[in-house]
């Protein structure tokens, strides 16, 4: 999103969770994703982290910028990245795959993706009461963002890294029915946002 947001073009490289680390370890040592691999010159090979990424894109293109302009209010960004990417970043996997195992077993019936869910659940020790545990996070997370994305932005008056992420994180939530029936809000302004970074929406949306 944040590439799109920069009109960058790229190129995605989807890798199949847990199988994902083989390839993350040969790029950088890291096991998780996103990585981004500039190609260009002057450039990094690769950049992990998408704190790291997006200050990395912000220096590479720095217009139209995620950062807000003023000191404080960039604080405030990236505190918030900091605090979407740590929390609502697990619970939101951690509610998904619950769903997914469960009454979301629908979305893709096929033994391949059940034996990739079952094994992600293992790996993060996602059960009833590990997602109803992350469900609070997310209500908590949610309920902040009802107070500043019905009419604006995160920090400040325009759009920032903050709400970029936040947008990015809960995504997957459209899929449940729970959440979309009860914040639809929610997902007409992470709609909104997909247009903000010149990005399609997810399918099935
Ligand atoms: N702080 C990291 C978190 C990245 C992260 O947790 N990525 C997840 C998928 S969105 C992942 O790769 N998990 C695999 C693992 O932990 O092995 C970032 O923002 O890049």
């Amino acid at each position: 999103m944040a590439l799109g947001y920069k009109q960058i073009s790229y190129q995605v490289e989807n890798l199949t969770p847990l199988l994902h680390i083989w390839r993350t370890k040969s790029l950088s040592n890291t096991t998780t994703v996103p990585v981004l691999l500039p190609k260009q010159k002057n450039c990094p090979a690769v950049v992990t982290d998408s704190t790291e990424i997006i200050k990395f894109l912000e220096s590479y293109q720095p217009q139209p910028s995620l950062y807000p302009d003023n000191a404080l209010q960039l604080a405030e960004a990236i505190r918030l990245e900091d605090y979407f990417d740590e929390s609502i970043g697990t619970a939101a996997r951690n509610v998904y795959c619950q769903f997914r195992a469960n009454e979301g077993k629908y979305i893709d019936p096929s033994w391949m993706s059940r034996a990739v869910i079952g094994m992600i659940r293992w790996r993060y020790g996602i059960n009833v009461k590990s997602a109803e545990m992350a469900s609070v996070k997310l209500a908590d997370a949610i309920a902040l963002l009802s107070e500043f994305w019905q009419d604006g932005f995160l920090v400040g008056d325009r759009f920032s890294v903050a709400d970029l992420t936040a947008a990015a994180l809960l995504c997957p939530l459209k899929s449940i029915p729970s959440y979309s029936l009860k914040y639809p809000w929610l997902f007409d302004r992470i709609a909104e946002i997909h247009q903000i970074c010149n990005e399609p929406l997810p399918k099935n949306w």
